[in-house]
C-alpha cells in the first residue's frame, strides 16, 4: 500500500513540474517565433511541438533544443537557442526546422512537413 502512495505522488510530483515547466518553454517558443501561420498545425501543437503528444517525453526537435538549451547552460528558451538548431532536420523529414516552423509544420514530426 505504502509502495502505490508513493508511486502516486512521484506521479503527481512528475505531472505538477511537467505543467508550471510547458507553459513558459510555449510562451518562449511562441515570442521567438511571432509569425507562426495561424491555423498551421505547429499553432495548434503546443507542447506537442517538442513532446510526444500526451508525455513528458521529448520528440527528435524536443531533444535536440534540449540538447542546445544544455549547450548554452540555460533553461530558458530564447529566440537564441532556438535559432541554433534551424539548420537542423531533427525528425529527417527533408525539411530543415527553420522552414518548418515558417511554414507551420511539426519539426519534431516526420509526417508533418
Ligand atoms: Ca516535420
Amino acid at each position: 500500500m505504502k509502495v502505490v502512495r508513493l508511486g502516486m505522488v512521484a506521479g503527481l510530483s512528475v505531472l505538477t513540474v511537467a505543467a508550471l515547466a510547458l507553459p513558459a518553454m510555449v510562451a518562449g517558443f511562441k515570442a521567438a517565433y511571432p509569425k507562426i501561420p495561424a491555423e498551421s498545425a505547429l499553432m495548434k501543437a503546443g507542447c506537442a511541438t517538442c513532446h510526444v503528444p500526451k508525455s513528458t517525453k521529448l520528440n527528435p526537435y524536443g531533444a535536440d533544443l534540449k540538447k542546445a538549451l544544455e549547450a548554452a547552460k540555460t533553461k530558458k528558451l530564447t529566440a537564441d537557442v532556438l535559432k541554433k538548431i534551424e539548420s537542423l532536420d531533427s525528425d529527417k523529414d527533408g525539411v530543415k526546422n527553420g522552414e518548418e516552423i515558417k511554414k507551420g509544420t511539426l519539426p519534431g514530426d516526420p509526417k508533418s512537413k
